[in-house]
């Protein structure tokens, strides 16, 4: 049933004075077919988060392996050891890419993969070290919590340990994958092999604890209702209440090209647009919000800047994950690219690192300035 406009003006009163979303908010955000009013909304919290400017930033991809132990049904990226399209990097591979993209003057290495029945957490270790000793200046970004929770398992080691030895090898933060959809409902049938919801609450929990910031995406758009992506933005919240260590949401527009889900259709324009306001509504103790081009395709990213996002990711060179699953945006965009479509959406664009500090750069020289407070953060009320 349609949302009344009463109803979303109790909603707007509420976004208005600060005041914090319940999950029948969410609920009826879902429900109302106002998308310009939802766009306000998210826009009116975007703004006073993040004012007119919008973020990106100059990274690449690594994908070590694309074995895995799992089988997630959404999953197009995973391949069986000895399969022709197995693969596993060695050392040279991931120093050239790492000095690539060093001569490219990327920041960050964004680095997750699948979960291989053979090899040993030192290799995951070794990954982020051979980074390292390539390009010692640019920010490691590694591993989902699925992957810490299984280096836990084979190395039979306490998750304090696991993010220890990774921290001395050169890690600088977690990225938000491998949370799919928590509700049990829903997770269990796309998923239920991987780390529960406990778990990668857990590890993001720990990693804050250690001092690490991370990021939280959702994966939207499969068999999934309105009320388990609003129990996910609430489950989130609340770990980020306690922690503070969450930098960015990013929802995941789910792509069903050769995954065992290739029956559902992609998520709509409408669709993608709600998810990201309603997250920016929900979400109001997370700083960012992420519109991932690679997946939103890069017409909707830009359109999400009035939306609620104020983040449009990086320049990504290397994107396996979602081109494998049939994402036909480019596999890389450069700067001036990103720059334009920010500037054309009437935003200012700004370059950050992984730990949103501004980016000073001459071509692929680059130093970090100041971070990018929140300040707007703290008037929340709960
Ligand atoms: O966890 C896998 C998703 C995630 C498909 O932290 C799919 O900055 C859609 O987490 N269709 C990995 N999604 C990617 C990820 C990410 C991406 C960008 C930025 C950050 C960040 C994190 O990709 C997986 C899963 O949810 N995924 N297959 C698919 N067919
Ligand atoms: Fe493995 Fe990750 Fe793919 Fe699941 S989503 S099958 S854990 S690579």
């Amino acid at each position: 049933m349609a949302t009344d406009p009463h109803r979303l003006q109790e909603i707007r009163e509420k976004v208005e004075a600060g005041h914090r979303l319940s999950f029948d908010d969410g609920l009826a955000l879902y429900a109302s077919n106002d998308l310009f009013t939802i766009g306000e909304l998210a826009n009116l919290v975007r703004e006073r988060y993040n004012g007119n400017y919008a973020y990106y930033n100059v990274n690449t991809h690594i994908n070590p392996t694309n074995v895995c132990v799992y089988k997630c049904d959404f999953c197009a990226f995973r391949a069986d050891l000895g399969e022709d399209r197995a693969y596993t990097m060695d050392e040279a591979q991931v120093k050239g890419r790492a000095e690539e993209a060093h001569a490219r003057g990327a920041t960050e290495l964004h680095i997750v993969g699948g979960l291989h029945n053979k090899l040993p957490f030192q290799y995951y270790v070794d990954v982020v070290r051979w980074v390292k000793e390539a390009a010692p200046e640019i920010h490691v970004k590694a591993y989902t919590a699925v992957e810490y929770e299984w280096f836990r398992k084979i190395e039979r080691a306490p998750l304090k340990d696991i993010l220890g030895r990774l921290l001395d090898a050169g890690l600088g933060s977690l990225p938000g994958g491998g949370a799919e959809i928590f509700h049990p409902e829903v997770r269990d049938e796309i998923c239920g092999a991987k780390a529960s919801t406990e778990t990668w609450l857990e590890v993001h929990r720990t990693a804050h604890e250690l001092g690490l910031h991370s990021n939280a995406t959702m994966l939207y758009g499969h068999i999934e209702r309105p009320e388990h992506r609003i129990d996910h933005m609430i489950r989130l919240r609340e770990l980020q209440d306690q922690t503070g260590g969450f930098q960015t949401f990013i929802p995941l527009a789910f792509h069903p090209d050769n995954s065992r889900m290739d029956d559902i259709p992609k998520p709509s324009g409408v669709m993608d647009l709600k998810t990201m306001a309603i997250s920016r509504l929900m979400l109001d103790n997370f700083p960012h919000i992420k519109a991932y081009w690679i997946m939103l395709g890069i017409k909707t990213a830009q359109v999400a800047l009035a939306f609620g996002a104020d983040d449009l990711d990086g320049t990504v060179v290397y994107e396996t994950i979602y081109h494998e699953a049939g994402a036909e945006t480019p596999q890389e965009m450069n700067i001036a690219e990103i720059r334009r479509l920010i500037e054309e959406a009437g935003r200012i664009p700004v370059e950050r690192d992984t730990l949103y500090n501004r980016i000073e750069r001459e071509g692929a020289r680059w130093w970090p300035g100041e971070h990018i407070d929140v300040p707007a953060l703290a008037g929340v009320v709960r």
